[in-house]
């Protein structure tokens, strides 16, 4: 099964990528987002080939923003903050679907989404070695109450204000992940 994964990941890295990691399939697609085929999920992130991903931001009726800190075990970025919840579509599966479906694993939530826009990027983790290359699909919704987030996935979470989060941003850079930067700077209008 780890034949075809190559260094950076180390032995112990790959453990905690886990088994539902190493089965995932991606969609590969072109600047335009047309599907080019499909890829191992690891493969892909080692390689930064592009792909299909989502990004999603839920919203309070306060107009704060539900914020994740991705946890210990993630296969990359792991224990950087970041918005409500991101993956990617399965070949095969609508990217909506496929954010409803990751927003009630992660989170334990069933929220109506709607895109909002879209936004091609490129970041690499140091902590991993992985990199990140999307065309990233961004999804808003909202939520009232208290999310069941799944340990595995979710280290933290709270809500925040806009002004808030921009200022924790400009302040502790590190703390977050390169997209969620993007969101914010780029995107962000609430
Ligand atoms: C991957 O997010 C997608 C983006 C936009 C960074 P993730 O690692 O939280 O998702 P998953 O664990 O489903 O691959
Ligand atoms: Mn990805």
């Amino acid at each position: 099964m780890s034949a075809h994964i190559v260094p950076p990941l180390t032995a112990e890295e790959w453990e905690r990528a886990g088994q539902r990691d190493a089965v995932e399939q991606v969609i590969l697609v072109d600047q335009e987002d047309r599907e080019l085929g499909a890829a191992g999920k690891l493969d892909v992130h080692q390689d930064g080939q592009l792909h299909r991903a989502f990004s999603i931001l839920v919203f309070n009726a306060e107009g704060e923003l539900l914020l994740q800190r991705r946890a210990d075990g993630k296969y990359h970025f792991a224990t950087r903050w970041s918005n409500t919840c991101c993956g990617h579509p399965r070949p095969d599966e609508s990217t909506e679907a496929a954010a409803e479906r990751r927003l009630q694993e992660e989170f334990g939530i069933r929220v109506t989404l709607t895109e909002r826009t879209q936004l091609v990027y490129r970041a690499e983790d140091q902590g991993s070695g992985l990199i990140e290359h999307e065309f990233l699909h961004i999804f808003h919704g909202r939520y009232a109450g208290d999310p069941h987030p799944d340990p595995s996935e979710i280290g933290a979470w709270r809500w925040m204000a806009v002004p808030a989060i921009r200022r924790a941003l400009r302040v502790r850079p590190d703390w977050f992940t390169p997209w969620f930067h993007l969101l914010i700077g780029r995107l962000l209008v609430d």
